[in-house]
């Protein structure tokens, strides 16, 4: 017997549940039409640089040389696409991660992000938990453009999984904690639904 805190702590023999950090889970989640009726309701003005964390969380800013890319809410939080998304996101948590999640807070919640060639639309490696993001569990990404639409901007989740699929509509979901990327637009644009589902407990 040793003790952890004032606890009596006994060292248990056991799996541990540590692969699901290492999977990434792709499904198709809407139908072309779908992805283009999603694209549809966004707002030409509602667009804003999309920036990324400062050195320590604290914070955020704009760096072109991190990432470049526009970013915006998706204007309907209660409708058919968040409810499906909701709906697949349970399904492929209790599947496959079984992390213990509460959900998706309002400052975090699904937006859209877009990538161009001409603005040199790319998002450099990095991680999506951490400081001042304590709580992220799990990113989710949709493909929203037809491939064909563009090319580059490839979404490789770097540290295990798979590459995701660039398949219109298709869904790929992994712990936020798996360094990431997303290659430069080359030609065209590239739309994203992209988020995050939180837990009680830091990652
Ligand atoms: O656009 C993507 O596929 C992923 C976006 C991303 O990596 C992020 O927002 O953290």
């Amino acid at each position: 017997m040793s003790t952890l805190g004032q606890r009596p702590y006994r060292f248990q023999v056991g799996p541990l549940a540590t692969d699901t950090y290492r999977e990434t889970v792709q499904s198709p989640l809407f139908d072309p039409d779908e992805c283009r009726r999603i694209v549809a309701t966004l707002r030409d003005d509602g667009w804003k640089v999309a920036e990324v964390t400062k050195e320590r969380g604290y914070g955020s800013k704009t760096d072109a040389a991190i990432r470049s890319a526009s970013t915006q809410m998706l204007p309907e939080l209660d409708g058919w696409v968040v409810r499906r998304l909701v709906d697949e996101l349970a399904r492929i948590n209790d599947e496959t991660f079984r992390f213990d999640l509460w959900g998706m807070p309002i400052s975090d919640a699904p937006s859209v992000i877009r990538y161009r060639a001409n603005e040199g639309g790319h998002f450099s490696p990095h991680i999506d938990a951490g400081p001042g993001m304590a709580t992220r569990k799990l990113t989710y990404v949709v493909q929203l453009s037809d491939p064909e639409d563009y090319t580059g901007g490839d979404l490789v989740v770097i540290d295990g999984g798979h590459p995701a699929s660039k398949e219109q509509g298709v869904l790929t979901v992994f712990p936020s904690v798996l360094s990431h990327v997303v290659s430069p637009v080359i030609v065209g644009e590239r739309y994203a639904l992209v988020g995050w589902v939180h837990g009680p407990t830091p990652s």
